[in-house]
């Protein structure tokens, strides 16, 4: 049998966190031949200790048999410890009359000191997955805080943003969500992503031909993307959990197991690419083989398009200025 894979999960005890930990266990996550070690991360808070602990007694009582073993912490450099897997989860949400600047530097805090003790503890061919926003600029925070880990294992979550793409298309064509290929989701995780059917296919032929609707592109399908995290905080009270943690399972598995020449997004350092600055934590689209993400490379950007990348990137850009001096 393979060696266990040590799988460090923080914010183990939120709302992503119960809907995550019994798929990773199920194996979802890295397949149903592979036993992983749950290491849980909360805050030192007395309360979310005991409620991991209480989830954790849940994992117990599934019996899952690919579960290994679990332990629960509350400092980064025992839950990091020797790890393949970091599902970063856990960030601070934005309070009452919170700015957003305030939101940055406390995230920023908390990913600088994560990054440090996956610097320090975690195995060097760690993947790295951030979903707690703002994602990509928690990403970028903690990308920047372990040089000694290599960049491009640092990513950020845009596959949920990928997926609501795919089901507005779906339901646009009356198609089924796994008949389409090829979408594109560029940028920041926020309502400036861009969502990109131009190159998709359906059946193998053009979406964007069978659509062939400018103003539907602009006006519905971008922007309703662009606010489904909204219209789930509306309808449920909540935000999105069962959906936001399938994403992350979505993420990690194909970067680990492969898309067999499928595109999907990820969030992903730039090396320059479509005129993304070096270093940005930008959605792009990848295939994946061999444990390793490539970029698509090439596409041709049309005026609108530029305008949209330019737009999010912009935002990632101001994200980034916000918590430079924070960053040593
Ligand atoms: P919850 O508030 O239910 O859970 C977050 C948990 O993280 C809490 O239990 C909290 O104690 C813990 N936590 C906070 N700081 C921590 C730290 N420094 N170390 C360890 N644990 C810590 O939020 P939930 O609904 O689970 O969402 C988690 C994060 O995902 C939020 O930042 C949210 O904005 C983000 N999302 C990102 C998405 C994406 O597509 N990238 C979509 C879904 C989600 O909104």
């Amino acid at each position: 049998a393979k060696a266990p894979m040590r799988v460090a999960v923080t914010g183990a005890a939120g709302q992503i966190g119960y809907s995550l930990l019994f798929r990773i266990a199920n194996g979802d996550l890295l397949g149903k031949d592979q036993s992983v070690i749950l290491q849980l991360l909360e805050i030192p808070d007395e309360k979310a200790q005991k409620a991991l602990a209480g989830v954790m007694m849940e994992l117990d009582d599934c019996a899952f048999p690919l579960l290994a073993g679990m332990s629960a912490h509350s400092d980064p450099m025992t839950a990091f410890k020797d790890i393949d897997i970091a599902l970063l989860v856990g960030a601070r949400p934005r309070g009452p009359g919170m700015e957003r600047k305030d939101l940055l530097s406390a995230n920023a805090q908390i990913f600088t000191a994560q990054g440090k003790a996956l610097n320090a503890v975690a195995k060097r061919t760690v993947k790295v997955l951030v979903v707690g926003n703002p994602a990509n600029t928690n990403a970028y925070i903690a990308m920047k805080s372990a040089p000694d880990i290599p960049a491009k294992n640092f990513t950020a979550m845009l596959r949920l943003d990928h997926n609501r793409a795919l089901s507005q298309l779906a339901a646009k064509l009356g198609k089924p969500v796994a008949d389409i290929e090829k979408l594109v989701v560029w940028g920041n995780h926020s309502p400036t992503m861009y969502p990109d059917y131009r190159f998709a296919t359906i059946d193998s032929k053009s979406v964007k031909d069978s659509i062939n609707d400018a103003a539907w592109n602009k006006d519905t399908f971008i922007p309703t993307v662009g606010k489904r995290g909204a219209a789930i905080i509306e309808a449920r009270g909540l935000s999105s959990a069962a959906s936001a943690a399938n994403a992350a399972i979505d993420h990690m598995h194909d970067w680990v197991l492969g898309t067999h020449g499928k595109w999907v997004t990820m969030g992903i350092p730039s090396k320059g690419e479509y005129d993304i600055p070096a270093e940005v934590i930008y959605g792009f689209p990848v295939v994946c083989e061999n444990g390793e993400y490539k970029m698509i490379e090439g596409l041709e950007i049309d005026a609108f398009s530029r305008e949209r990348m330019n737009h999010t990137l912009n935002e990632l850009l101001e994200e980034q200025a916000g918590v430079k001096h924070l960053l040593s």
